[in-house]
């Protein structure tokens, strides 16, 4: 996918544990002064701040869509992915949401002009993730960015 650049697994890693950067620091100096003994110490103690971090099952987990969710991306243009999404099954849906644009999106959804309520997500960049879970009843519903100027991010999802 796209938003699964190097650079956006970098930030994603970095944002996940504040002492990761510390490994890009460690693989630089370890290139340059290989051979120099006393950054020893140094990367001794960057080894630390990352042995601290790693698969510490405490951290908070990077954000990423549930393996379950149904999908749907904001791409460029102020766009969804679809214009037409489903038939789903009706009942809790996961949805997951994916910014593939370099805007802040988000993801509502309506059923006969009623806004479905206690649920919206919200993308705020590029490779950028939310989900979330929301019991839909059977019908047709629209999806929705609801962002000043988006009034183009218009879906269909059927549920059935
Ligand atoms: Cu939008």
């Amino acid at each position: 996918m796209r938003w699964r650049t190097a650079d956006d697994v970098v930030r994603v890693t970095n944002g996940t544990c504040p002492h990761r950067s510390a490994e890009t620091l460690s693989s630089l100096l370890g290139s340059k002064f290989s051979l120099m003994k006393r950054t020893l110490p140094l990367l001794a103690v960057l080894g630390l701040a990352l042995s601290a971090c790693g698969g510490s099952s405490t951290d908070a987990p990077a954000e990423t869509v549930p393996a379950d969710a149904f999908v749907v991306k904001a791409v460029s243009g102020l766009k969804f992915d679809a214009q037409t999404y489903g038939p789903i099954p009706a009942g809790d849906v996961t949805f997951g949401y994916v910014n593939e644009d370099s805007v802040r999106h988000t993801l509502i959804l309506a059923k006969d002009g009623v806004k479905v309520p206690n649920f919206k997500l919200d993308v705020s960049k590029k490779g950028s993730v939310d989900s979330g879970v929301v019991n839909l009843e059977a019908g047709t519903y629209q999806v929705i960015c609801d962002v000043p100027g988006h009034t183009n991010m218009r879906a269909v999802l059927t549920v059935e």
